[in-house]
């Protein structure tokens, strides 16, 4: 390994990835992925890779913009991922780091990350301490047509996924019950099933939704409540008719703290483009062990398969695989689970695929 891989240049380029299964969510729809791939080349010549996923192509622009506009903050210095994001930290505390700032550098850590893996030849796991493992996967859908769904369901089944879930809160309470009465008919009692309401209720209503799906042995609810709307989510939880999750819309560990200090959640589900991506992972694993909280994930399969392993309360990874159309090879799952690859973060352009779907 060079003494010390110094910071050359930062590049990021925006495309529209198509997704093996569209989106749909109680809180609007992704048709396809919205995705930021950041490139920073380092004086060694050793690159590092990482991808953003912009939920809509309405800021694209912007957050590449924005993501280009931080590279004097970086070029020249050591590619020490922890100083640069305390440095970042620093340099942004009057403006504050949450939304499109919170992804670029969220996604620049998570390049930096990789450059080191690969400089040393190891996957980012590995240089965590940790080391490389297949991981339970959940098959993760979205708001689901049965008629269009039933065999993706069955499909799942067959790739080996012990644990499913589905998106509510599109219609009514009668709407819910069909369709995860339906699932459940087809997952059976043994596969763990999880809903999520992507924020779309009061807590009254989703007190209300949950004692009618009493029957239906739900894993856990996730973020049936605004986000933000911790004193909801502890509601909710009080209720003890399901498990809470959430954690995907905590901007870095801070906001993590937070919803542990009000009891917001049973489960916890960083995303690691909003938590400060490897850097701020680690240290929302912290925090979850010291509040025993089972931890999953949010999407970016790869970079999470890296550090789910070096989590110690580590529950699931979420497959939903919204970059692999983009990348040379794509995660598989085998038997329902997903190992992490490396060198870094083990990821590839498929550069034919970006120059098509470029946006
Ligand atoms: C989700 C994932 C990706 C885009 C929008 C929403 C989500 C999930 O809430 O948990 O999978
Ligand atoms: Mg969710």
């Amino acid at each position: 390994m060079p003494d010390s891989l110094t910071i050359r240049s930062l590049i990021a380029r925006a495309v529209v990835a198509p997704l093996a299964r569209p989106l749909r969510t109680a809180s609007g729809e992704i048709p396809a992925a919205p995705l930021l791939l950041i490139d920073v080349a380092t004086d060694q010549g050793i690159p590092g890779r990482a991808y953003l996923f912009g939920y809509t192509k309405v800021t694209l622009r912007a957050l590449k913009a924005l993501t280009e506009d931080l590279a004097p903050l970086l070029v020249g210095k050591p590619c020490a991922p922890q100083d640069r994001a305390a440095e970042c930290e620093r340099a942004f505390r009057l403006l504050g780091r949450q939304g499109l700032l919170g992804m670029a550098l969220s996604g620049i850590d998570m390049a930096l990350w990789d450059a080191l893996g690969r400089a040393l030849g190891q996957p980012v796991a590995t240089l965590l301490g940790g080391s490389i493992r297949a991981l339970d996967a959940y098959d993760s859908f979205g708001l689901i047509d049965i008629k269009d769904d039933a065999k993706r369901l069955e499909r799942a089944l067959a790739q080996g996924f012990r644990a499913i879930k589905v998106k509510l809160g599109g219609g009514s309470l009668e709407a819910d019950l069909k369709i995860v009465r339906e699932v459940r008919g087809i997952v059976g009692a043994q596969t763990r099933l999880m809903v999520d309401y992507n924020q779309s209720l009061s807590a009254p209503e989703a007190i209300r939704r949950l004692q009618a799906l009493q029957p239906y042995d739900l894993a856990w609810v996730e973020e049936p409540v605004p986000a933000e709307d911790l004193i909801g989510h502890a509601a909710v939880r009080a209720s003890k008719l399901a498990p809470v999750q959430t954690g995907e819309n905590w901007w870095f560990a801070a906001d993590m703290a937070k919803a542990i200090a009000a009891g917001a959640c049973d489960h916890a589900m960083p995303d690691i483009m909003k938590i400060g991506g490897v850097s701020g992972w680690l240290k929302a694993a912290a925090l979850a062990e010291t509040a025993s909280l089972p931890v999953s994930s949010h999407i970016f399969i790869e970079a999470s398969a890296h550090v789910l392993p070096v989590t110690p309360t580590a529950l699931y990874l979420e497959y939903l695989d919204s970059a692999g159309a983009i990348l040379k090879e794509p995660l598989p799952v085998i038997d329902g689970k997903v190992t992490a690859r490396g060198s870094g973060l083990g990821m590839e352009w498929d550069e034919a695929a970006v120059a098509k779907y470029a946006a």
